[in-house]
């Protein structure tokens, strides 16, 4: 039988089968907590200390003070690599507020839950990667920034998960969410790009969307590239109109667009810009100098 692959909760090594918390974790009762989705590429955890730093920033917002430093959080993600003999690993770090009563008030709840779970990585189909995906603008509204908004990586994601489910049941890929103001915000769990006459496109922040991580290594690739890539208003006409359109995200990598509400984007096909950006991206996610070595 296949080794159990071992979680990490609060200092302790748990098998799949035995990693649980209680059901009084206000992580569970009220989604108060925050958390990571990071990737390990050939031994190398890609933009770690990024990720660590947007996992402190998400808890200063909500207030939950993590109590290990940010070098103890990133030995714990190596060491819980180590321990289950990863290269090429999903890792889900999650922080969540802790047990505490059945009152959703943050002082009964002394100490926070801390969770590393590092998984064999399942990986996006090829097929949405060569062919593109069929998106679909959906009715849920993001979440604004005077609200839960995405910005803080928050366990809550029910504003994603109705988009997500809209779009299911209309049997579209993917999901794109407005924000109130009706301009495009992000997909469900991606941030969203389009490109118009050569140059590449993403919503400000301030759509209620996450500073997404591979949302800024990509725009600093395309300006490598010699790219002009801005943040800047897009409204549903810019994006059907788009010569090309992706999303972004840890787990998508670069996936491109070629159909929104049925229009189709550009001809259709991924486009040149974007396979290009996919082509280099592919580079920097293998380069050791990006991110930190799990083994030395
Ligand atoms: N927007 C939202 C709302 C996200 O949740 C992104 C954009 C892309 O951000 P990064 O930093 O990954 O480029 C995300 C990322 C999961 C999972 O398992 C979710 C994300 C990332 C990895 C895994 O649901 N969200």
């Amino acid at each position: 039988m296949e080794k159990e692959l071992l979680v990490y909760i609060d200092g302790e090594y748990y098998p799949k089968p035995q990693a649980k918390i209680s059901v009084y974790d206000h992580g569970l009762l009220y989604g108060d907590g925050v958390f990571e989705g990071i990737r390990a590429y050939s031994g190398v955890v890609f933009k770690l200390k990024e990720h660590i730093d947007r996992l402190y920033r998400s808890a200063r917002v909500i207030m939950l003070n993590i109590p290990q430093t940010k070098e103890e959080m990133i030995n714990a993600v190596l060491e819980t690599l180590r321990k289950n003999n990863l290269r090429d690993a999903y890792i889900r770090l999650v922080v969540t507020r802790g047990v505490g009563d059945l009152g959703l008030d943050p002082r009964k709840c002394p100490k926070p839950t801390v969770i590393i779970i590092t998984d064999v990585i399942k990986l996006h189909s090829t097929e949405a990667k060569e062919k593109g995906m069929r998106a679909m603008i959906v009715w849920v509204k993001r979440d604004p920034v005077d609200a839960t908004s995405h910005e803080v990586k928050s366990l809550n994601y029910l504003n994603s998960i109705l988009g997500k489910i809209e779009a299911n049941i209309a049997g579209f890929d993917e999901a794109i969410c407005l924000d109130k103001n009706g301009h495009i915000s992000e997909g469900v769990a991606e941030n969203l790009f389009i490109v118009q006459n050569g140059k590449i496109i993403t919503p400000p922040t301030s759509t209620g969307a996450l500073v997404g991580i591979t949302r800024d290594v990509v725009m600093k690739l395309a300006e490598k590239l010699g790219y002009t890539a801005v943040e800047s208003t897009i409204t549903p006409t810019d994006l059907f109109t788009a010569d090309e359109a992706f999303f972004t995200g840890t787990a998508a990598e670069i996936v491109p667009i070629v159909e929104v509400n049925k229009r189709m984007i550009g001809d259709g096909k991924p486009g040149p810009i974007t396979r290009r950006l996919m082509q280099e991206f592919e580079k920097v996610v293998r380069d050791p100098k990006e991110g930190i070595r799990i083994y030395q």
